[in-house]
């Protein structure tokens, strides 16, 4: 599966990078930008735009040869941090995508991937990431707690991904800050747009809250802002058609 994949991918860069190394190579990398300020609730829903070029669901989606000029499009158009896929199996990523693109913008980076080891969060922060997914499902409480830790001891954020009631309790229980609602459940893919609406109310307003999944048109954007989201996390969207002109009409 997914997890399982990036598990063994992970395993073999770490033949050339061992532990120490990225150890030391993220010890080195730019300071971690402030995810939280970046992205709390404002007047204005705020733009997660990601960068995607397939996925397990939906296949193909672009081919992207510069992802630095994507996430530059992206910061151009108003998004407010940028998301970079960096699995390579089924949604064809990678960590030199998120290097690219954390030269190219001065937004927050996401590492988007299944992440369930230290190693993966240090990759992360070697190669500029400011905030990573950890998703509950992958995941169980104390390695969650964990890996939530040390993401934050690394100034990193994470942004929690929940598809349900008990994993956005979990997701509270580990102190997330930044907790995402998935419309698109990882095991079916099948989409529930109204997900989000459904689990908002359990998460506090201190905590900020991304509706992650299903953003095709402003329509869209405005049922989630509706329901409570302060950030909507868009992909297919964005790399399907003009990204500039696309968030531009998101956020209007
Ligand atoms: C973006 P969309 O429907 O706009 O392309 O979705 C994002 O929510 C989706 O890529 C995603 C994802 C994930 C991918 C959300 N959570 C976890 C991989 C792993």
């Amino acid at each position: 599966d997914l997890v399982e994949g990036a598990r063994a991918d992970a395993e073999t860069r770490r033949v050339t990078t061992p532990y120490a190394a990225v150890e030391s190579l993220a010890a080195t990398a730019p300071a971690p930008l402030d995810v939280l300020d970046a992205l709390r609730p404002a007047d204005r829903v705020k733009i997660l735009a990601e960068v995607k070029r397939a996925s397990p669901s939906r296949g193909r989606l672009a081919d992207i040869p510069d992802p630095a000029a994507l996430a530059v499009s992206y910061e151009t158009g108003g998004a407010s941090a940028i998301s970079v896929l960096t699995e390579e199996r089924r949604f064809r990523g990678s960590l030199d995508d998120l290097r690219d693109v954390r030269a190219a913008v001065s937004l927050p980076v996401l590492r988007k991937d299944f992440l369930i080891d230290e190693y993966q969060v240090l990759e992360a922060r070697a190669a500029g990431a400011d905030l990573v997914l950890l998703i509950v499902a992958a995941l169980d409480q104390p390695t969650l707690a964990r890996l939530f830790d040390f993401t934050t001891s690394l100034g990193m954020t994470a942004l929690v991904e929940t598809h349900d009631a008990d994993e956005v309790e979990r997701a509270l229980e580990v102190g997330a800050g930044l907790i995402g609602v998935n419309a698109r459940d990882l095991s079916t893919f099948e989409l529930d747009q109204d997900l989000f609406g459904r689990l908002a109310d359990r998460i506090p307003g201190s905590v900020i809250r991304v509706a992650e999944s299903a953003v095709k048109s402003a329509a869209d954007v405005a049922h989630y802002r509706k329901a409570g989201a302060d950030v909507v996390l868009v992909g297919e969207a964005l790399v399907t058609g003009d990204p500039v002109a696309r968030i531009q009409e998101f956020l209007s």
